[in-house]
């Protein structure tokens, strides 16, 4: 009797409202699926016409999937979102509602025109106790500083539940509320356990960097990636792989299948940008869901999910995946 998303929330002793709103979040992502599984056919390629809050320019379908998770969110009774597409946190619940949702409604839009996998990822906080049922507006101060995106800026550790949707060749669910990461797989509506446990190896023989950034890398990074191109000639002593998606969902579901290190650190275009993906809807969210499955997440220096955040949309260098090499690569930069 296949078990479906339901039957193994009931499994996870979660805190209230996080199993009601998970099932509301992935019933959007099956519309979110539908909408990009149509592509062309349904209108939704191509540019939006707008750009974010990062200064990137909107895919049609970045704005759909905001829109979708938005009502979803609303629906599923969480107090407040915050989304890489929108520059402050957006009220959604009433006074009793304890959850706040961040997400990165699809990740990896740059793949969309050239159909290549992309996904949605999400991390769910607890409202904190002292923020009050009616935050003060934010009229006259910077979104960053209004009460209600105060309350966002908690470290990873304080995630209630974090996962992911890659639609890929299968659209596929992974999920973690702090008892391990499985994985479910979409199937006429049905969201079913296929991976009770997923398990990330110690050890790799693959990499994933944008190694068209090379130049700008700062020395471990540079000393880390010669070696493992050195293979078996060199310290490592052994031959590597590597894999580029371009969209973090999937290559860590990758890893999370197979091991492997993701890396994208930071570089000397921008010093005062700590790397290009965020902590908050990123960083945080993957790194819950690669320790559950006993791999390790660090920012070069420190553990990903014990960084106190700063600011919503802030940056940050990741180097994630099998334990063994993220612990080689963070002792080089230590
Ligand atoms: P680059 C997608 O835009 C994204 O945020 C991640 O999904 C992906 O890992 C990274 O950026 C790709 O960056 O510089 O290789 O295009």
């Amino acid at each position: 009797m296949p078990i479906t998303i339901a039957d193994y929330l009931q499994t996870q002793s979660a805190a209230p409202g996080v199993c009601q709103l998970i099932l509301r979040i992935v019933r959007a992502c099956e519309d979110i699926s539908a909408a990009v599984r149509r592509g062309a056919l349904a209108g939704v390629l191509g540019e939006a016409g707008s750009d974010n809050v990062q200064g990137e320019h909107q895919k049609k379908l970045d704005v759909i999937a905001n829109d979708i998770l938005l009502s979803a969110a609303a629906e599923g009774g969480a107090f407040a979102v915050a989304s890489e597409e929108m520059e402050a946190p957006v009220r959604t619940g009433g006074v009793d509602a304890s959850l706040l949702l961040l997400f990165d409604p699809l990740d990896g839009s740059s793949n969309i025109d050239v159909n290549v996998s992309i996904g949605t990822i999400f991390s769910i906080l607890p409202r904190p106790a002292d923020l009050p049922a009616d935050p003060p507006a934010a009229d006259g101060i910077s979104p960053d500083d209004a009460a209600l995106t105060r309350a966002f800026l908690q470290p990873g550790t304080r995630q209630l539940a974090a996962g992911y949707v890659v639609y890929g060749p299968s659209t596929q669910l992974v999920l973690t509320l702090g008892r391990g990461t499985a994985a479910f797989t979409l199937d006429d509506g049905q969201w079913l356990l296929t991976t009770a446990a997923m398990r990330v190896p110690a050890d790799t023989r693959e990499f994933a960097i944008n190694a068209s950034n090379a130049r700008h890398w700062e020395p471990p990074v540079s000393r880390y990636v010669s070696e493992m191109l050195a293979g078996s000639t060199g310290p490592l002593a052994r031959d590597f792989n590597m894999r580029w998606i371009a969209s973090m969902v999937a290559d860590v579901h990758r890893i999370l299948t197979r091991g492997g290190i993701f890396m994208y650190p930071r570089d000397a275009r921008e010093p005062d940008k700590p790397g290009k993906l965020r902590l908050m809807y990123e960083a945080n969210p993957m790194a819950f869901v690669i320790e559950q499955a006993g791999g390790m997440v660090t920012n070069g220096h420190a553990r990903m999910l014990e960084l106190s955040p700063e600011k919503l949309h802030q940056r940050v260098a990741v180097f994630l995946g099998s334990r063994h090499e993220v612990e080689r690569v963070t002792a080089y930069h230590t």
